[in-house]
């Protein structure tokens, strides 16, 4: 009888031990208490590998740019109002040591991950970046430089997977997130201002960063404390890229965190900030453009790579992790696979 109470209680701990282990990757959503809402780092479990994360406030501002703003195109108006909820961004770019353990599987071996696949139900996997068929950080350089060359997918992919990993919700900005956290406040063409001369104080682009991007966090931060807002590489939005998207929003009220949710479309998606490759124009804070097949065209492969863009050595991403999640946007995911359309 004892012996048949000591197997029980054995098993039992075997259970809830296994439970605790598969609820480690599960994400949580708790709700938030506002004490716990301020700048963290992120230690990315399994790893050594940091990131920060700041605090933006709630708040509204007037999105886009008025027509007497200098560079400005036609497709940053018309302004609208837009309320943003509490969340936290990235305060650099994510970087490829970051990036790397997502990309490369540097986290876990692979039968151990593909045994808790199976345990989680397989279905909700993530899954990883098959090999690019070159070194994608092209020399620039690794330790502290910013991933780049990045699908709109898989830097989708990547935050599910840090959001696993982490049990925190981890996502792309929306494009509204992106320029709410870009201005801080402010409606000069840049966060400190509208001379672009003050530019390289604060970002590298064109004039300063010698034909390619540098390690994060070097230069300025805006009023909110991020990094690189302008600048270095530009940033993935979770939106679908329309020129005419303002104009449908509302004129006379304001819009909450509106967004182009992202389908199984490859192109195009919206990319924000300008990088080490565009002029000073296109690193105002308003300046938006939209990813385009080009950005494939030396991928000999058919179908072209779902995970790498062979031109797009300008384009990176950073993170955002919502206070408390848009209706839209919980449990979002990418639904481009090999056989998706292009446009
Ligand atoms: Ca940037």
């Amino acid at each position: 009888m004892a012996r048949l109470f000591l197997t029980g209680l054995l098993l039992c701990v075997i259970g809830m031990t296994g439970l605790r282990a598969s609820s480690k990757t599960a994400p949580t959503h708790r709700p938030l208490t506002m004490d716990e809402f301020k700048a963290y780092t992120e230690t990315i479990p399994d790893t050594g590998v940091q990131f920060d994360m700041v605090p933006i406030p709630a708040g509204k501002f007037k999105m886009g740019s008025l027509e007497e703003e200098a560079d400005r195109e036609e497709h940053e108006g018309p302004v609208r109002e837009v309320e943003i909820r509490a969340f936290w961004m990235g305060r650099c770019e994510v970087t490829w040591n970051e990036y790397d353990l997502f990309a490369f599987s540097l986290d876990l071996k692979k039968e151990l991950e593909e045994k808790q696949d199976k345990a989680q139900g397989g279905g909700d996997a993530v899954t990883r970046p098959t090999p690019p068929y070159t070194d994608m950080t092209f020399g620039y350089g690794h330790d502290g430089y910013p991933a780049l060359c990045m699908t709109h997918h898989a830097a989708m992919e990547y935050c599910r997977w840090l959001s696993m990993k982490t049990g925190k919700t981890y996502r792309l900005p929306t494009e509204a997130e992106w320029e709410y956290a870009c201005r801080a406040n402010t409606q000069t063409p840049y966060s400190f201002g509208g001379d672009p001369e003050k530019l390289d104080e604060y970002a590298w682009f064109a004039d300063n960063a010698e034909g390619q991007p540098h390690p994060v966090g070097k230069k300025k931060p805006n009023p909110w404390g991020l990094n690189d807002m302008h600048g270095n590489v530009a940033e993935w939005c979770l939106d679908h890229f329309d020129p005419k998207r303002y104009a449908a929003l509302p004129g006379d009220k304001a819009s909450l965190n509106p967004f182009l949710k992202p389908t199984d479309k490859r192109f195009s998606h919206v990319v924000r900030g300008g990088s080490w490759d565009d002029e000073a124009g296109m690193l105002r804070s308003a300046a938006r453009r939209g990813s385009i097949r080009e950005w494939l065209r030396q991928d000999p492969q058919r179908p072209q790579s779902i995970w790498w863009l062979t031109e797009a050595l300008f384009v990176g991403f950073r993170v955002v992790r919502p206070v408390e999640e848009y209706e839209g946007l919980k449990n979002l995911r990418s639904t481009v696979t090999k056989t998706s359309p292009y446009q």
